[in-house]
């Protein structure tokens, strides 16, 4: 049964591969499982048609028969767990990826938003400069510790694991913040997991979409 997720009808930026749906897109690339996409528009996003599918009326969506997923990461989970190549059989190593998955999101991916937010929700307050420094030390700070974990490794745990996929993702939304420069070995993951054929399938779908 072919999955339909939902997408930005305009994507903000403009088909840099940002928006969350990406991960999904190339998740879905890399076990090889075709996929049909329906665009949303920010109206629509918030209506109850769509409502429906996502509590909090944004995208991505995942749609598979009777089943309706949201969050990004529990799509991929589903994903993953339903198809080779994501996932290492060995459970204890299973384990070790899924970790790494909740870890993107949960321990990384949080201040990197943060800071990539703060510039919008709070730009003209007297305080915004001071805390920008503190909110760019944070990034940085786990961003050490990445590095820390990495070291010359290709990937996080061994073979390439949907945990890569999301850090990956996660990462380049520091893209136009020039956090990542400081952090060659981290550079050099994101572009590793961008070189992937699958990664490559997955951005030329969402850029051609979008790119003005
Ligand atoms: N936790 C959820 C998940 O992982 O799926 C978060 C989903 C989410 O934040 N969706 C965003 C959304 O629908 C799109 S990805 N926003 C609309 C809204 O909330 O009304 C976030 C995003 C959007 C745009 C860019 N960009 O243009 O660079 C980057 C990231």
């Amino acid at each position: 049964m072919t999955p339909t997720i939902t997408a930005f009808e305009h994507s903000p930026d403009g088909g840099q591969g940002h928006a969350r749906d990406t991960r999904v897109r190339w998740a879905l690339e890399e076990v090889g499982l075709p996929y049909d996409v329906r665009l949303v528009s920010f109206t629509q996003m918030k209506e109850p048609a769509h409502r429906a599918l996502h509590p909090f009326g944004q995208i991505p969506t995942y749609e598979e028969g009777d089943l309706v997923l949201f969050e990004s990461g529990a799509i991929i989970l589903h994903i993953a767990e339903r198809h080779a190549g994501l996932l290492p059989s060995d459970p204890k190593a299973r384990a070790r990826a899924v970790t790494w998955m909740f870890s993107a999101l949960n321990t990384v991916e949080l201040p990197i938003v943060e800071r990539e937010q703060a510039p919008f929700a709070e730009g003209g307050k007297p305080w915004h400069s001071e805390r920008l420094v503190m909110l760019d030390e944070r990034v940085r700070g786990r961003l050490d510790e990445l590095a820390a974990r990495l070291g010359p490794s290709e990937w996080l745990d061994g073979a390439f694991s949907a945990g890569d996929l999301l850090m990956v993702t996660v990462l380049r939304r520091l893209d136009c913040m020039n956090i990542l420069e400081g952090f060659p070995t981290l550079a050099a993951y994101v572009a590793r997991g961008m070189a992937r054929p699958a990664f490559q399938r997955a951005f030329e779908a969402q850029h051609k979409l979008y790119a003005r």
